[in-house]
């Protein structure tokens, strides 16, 4: 499959792992005047595409994907401001986390680089987050938003979890609570009483719209 040339140093550096070439690449795409957003579709989690058949078929191993993570994630927090510009949202404070006992993250800031990128105020919990450190969040930060993301089946059952203490501790009706990642779907958002499920980020940032309307 043949990618857009354009885009193809991109790609080459998250395949390399080249965290610190990563933003000079960047800009030189920018200084041609291509968007922030087709830098990311294009060249960045494109590449992940690539990594993630080859990581599955056994071609590629953790350490690889660790270094390819982080050149990817270096070059989303170089785009964050440039996707700033013009579409400023109602405003919305919104939590995001990776739920306990998984790592993956690169979902999950696309998510929160999305949601900054339209005026969201977001605070981010990192990944590995425990039951009880997404309700302290909620009772510090009063979010009107909380997203929890999972990327193992191993670690969806988290999600239900953290609505249940949720309910439990009295705080399930302060805040709507969305979810993410590859293996969930808006069935399983239903079938653990979550508010809402996005695909991808995009339709993350529409989620919360539409849940910011009613
Ligand atoms: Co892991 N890994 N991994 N991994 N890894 C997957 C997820 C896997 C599908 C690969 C495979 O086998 N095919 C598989 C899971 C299988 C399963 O459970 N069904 C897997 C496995 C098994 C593992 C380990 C167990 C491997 C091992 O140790 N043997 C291990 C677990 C570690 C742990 O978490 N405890 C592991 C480790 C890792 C790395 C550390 C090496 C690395 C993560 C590095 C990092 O994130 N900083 C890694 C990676 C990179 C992947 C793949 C290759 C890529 C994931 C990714 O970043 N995709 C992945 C294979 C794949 O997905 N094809 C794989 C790009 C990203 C933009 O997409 O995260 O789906 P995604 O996010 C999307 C949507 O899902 C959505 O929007 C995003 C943007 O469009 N979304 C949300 C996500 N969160 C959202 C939240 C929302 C809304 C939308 O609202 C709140």
């Amino acid at each position: 499959m043949a990618g857009d040339v354009r885009f193809s140093k991109i790609m080459e550096t998250v395949f390399q792992g080249d965290e610190s070439a990563m933003p000079s690449h960047i800009q030189e795409l920018i200084k041609q005047g291509l968007p922030a957003q087709d830098i990311i579709d294009h060249g960045l989690i494109a590449a992940m595409e690539i990594i993630g058949r080859k990581f599955k078929a056994g071609e590629l191993f953790i350490p690889e994907v660790l270094l390819s993570a982080r050149a990817l994630n270096q070059g989303l927090a170089f785009l964050e401001p440039y996707l700033s510009g013009g579409r400023r949202a109602a405003s919305a404070k919104v939590l995001i986390g990776t739920v306990r006992g998984d790592l993956h993250d690169i979902g999950k800031n696309l998510v929160a680089t999305m949601w900054r990128g339209v005026g969201f105020d977001v605070v981010d919990l990192g990944i590995d987050v425990k039951v009880e450190d997404f309700l302290a969040a909620v009772r510090s930060h009063h979010p009107d938003i909380l997203g929890l993301s999972a990327l193992l089946t191993t670690t969806m059952p988290e999600m239900k979890r953290v609505i249940e203490e949720l309910t439990k501790a009295g705080l399930r009706e302060k805040v709507k609570v969305i979810i993410g990642g590859a293996p969930v779907n808006s069935k399983y958002a239903a079938a653990i009483g979550a508010d809402g499920y996005a695909p991808e980020a995009a339709e993350a940032v529409e989620l919360v719209q539409r849940l910011l309307a009613k």
